[in-house]
């Protein structure tokens, strides 16, 4: 057989950099402190970053002691899924434990936007299912991602707890 002189060079396809927006929460230990150590953490994930204020929010659907809630926008490189597995090393690294569902913890971070990504798999769902009834989520976005927010739903979660400190 002849040997297979014109095969084109493949290149992999370059990645593109992705608006990722990130929950924070905490409800044990030193709350504001650890908040403010994972926002900061979050930054050398990706190039631009932006992070909300920080949120006191009474506990929805748990139960314990009132949360302190932030968004982090990241610009990222990093798959959904990859992103992902860096939250969870971080989780890990601030004593996160998982005794029972929704219950008290050191640290949170949960994607709950990817660009417009919709994903559905067994570990990752976005946008998050719960975003749209969560005030210590839509609150903080809203206030670095207004486009992204419809007044409609904050307008709905109206009664629920949150005081910006
Ligand atoms: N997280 C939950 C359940 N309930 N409530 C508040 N206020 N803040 C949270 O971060 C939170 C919650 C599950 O992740
Ligand atoms: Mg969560
Ligand atoms: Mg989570």
């Amino acid at each position: 057989m002849a040997p297979i002189t014109d095969v084109p060079t493949l290149t992999p396809p370059s990645r593109s950099v992705v608006r990722a927006y990130i929950a924070i929460g905490a409800n044990l230990g030193d709350a504001p402190q650890q908040v403010v150590t994972a926002a900061r953490d979050l930054q050398r994930l990706g190039a631009a970053w932006v992070c909300s204020s920080l949120y006191r929010t009474a506990p929805q659907g748990a139960s314990g002691p009132d949360y302190v809630n932030a968004v982090v926008g990241l610009d990222t490189l990093l798959t959904a899924p990859d992103l992902l597995d860096e939250l969870q090393r971080l989780e890990l690294a601030a004593g996160r434990e998982r005794p029972y569902p929704n219950a008290p913890r050191t640290l949170d971070l949960d994607i709950v936007l990817y660009g417009d990504a919709r994903i559905d798999s067994a570990r990752l769902q976005i946008p998050h299912p719960r975003m749209w009834s969560r005030a210590f989520v839509l609150v903080p976005l809203q206030e670095i991602a207004p486009n992204r927010v419809d007044a409609c739903h904050l307008h709905a979660l109206a009664d629920q707890a949150i005081r910006r400190i």
